[in-house]
């Protein structure tokens, strides 16, 4: 690979696995992709959800709510999931079959009490970042290719946001999983990720 592309591997984490609070279907089929493709980048980056304990995204916080339901915390609408993903547990830690010796940065997100963050480069209030442009940036990596969990929610968010930040982008489409709520929808948010500019390439190609 070229100096000028990066590898961003998203929330790969036993929560996100079989077995974990907020299983992706077959979150853990991304694991050979990502194996096989992590070695031959020198910028690889990866993202875990790393929430504190009583977080504003979990049901279990607010009285009376269950997951699926959703609240306002200061004007910004937060979907309300099982708890997942709390920092320093088990569940947080990447998969135990994710080979993490390639990884360049380990990046925590969603750390706030109050605010949460799906894309690995904007929180949800999509102003603050998370300081991932710029680690790209001094780097001089101009095309990412975004693969791990969940298509339609963190890698969506983070395809996405890369795209308006001006890079160039490739969603390696055997090497991502997704939730497909009902409410959200898989399709749609590969349809929004084609629409907007991103190339999809399967691992073998990458
Ligand atoms: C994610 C739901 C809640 C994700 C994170 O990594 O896609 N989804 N927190
Ligand atoms: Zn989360």
């Amino acid at each position: 690979m070229k100096k000028s592309d990066a590898l961003l591997v998203i929330d790969v984490q036993n929560d996100f696995c079989p077995g974990g609070c907020l299983a992706v279907p077959e979150g853990d089929g991304v694991l050979g992709p990502i194996n096989r493709m992590s070695g031959n980048f020198q910028t690889v980056a990866a993202t875990r959800d790393w929430h504190p304990p009583g977080h504003a995204s979990f049901a279990a916080s607010w009285e009376g709510k269950k997951p699926g339901d959703t609240v306002s915390i200061d004007g910004l609408n937060q979907y309300l999931w099982p708890e997942h993903c709390v920092r320093n547990t088990r569940g947080a830690q990447f998969h135990e079959n994710l080979d993490t010796r390639p990884f360049s940065l380990v990046l925590n997100k969603g750390r706030s009490l109050k605010l949460d963050s799906y894309s690995a480069f904007f929180e949800n209030d999509r102003k603050t970042p998370t300081g991932l442009s710029g680690y790209l940036g001094e780097l001089g990596a101009t095309k990412v290719y975004v693969c791990g969990l969940a298509t339609d929610y963190c890698v969506f968010f983070t395809v996405m946001d890369a795209l308006s930040l001006g890079l160039a982008v490739v969603l390696v489409e055997d090497a991502v999983r997704g939730v497909d709520l009902p409410s959200g929808g898989l399709s749609a948010a590969l349809d929004a990720m084609k629409k907007a500019g991103t190339d999809f390439l399967p691992s073998g190609k990458v």
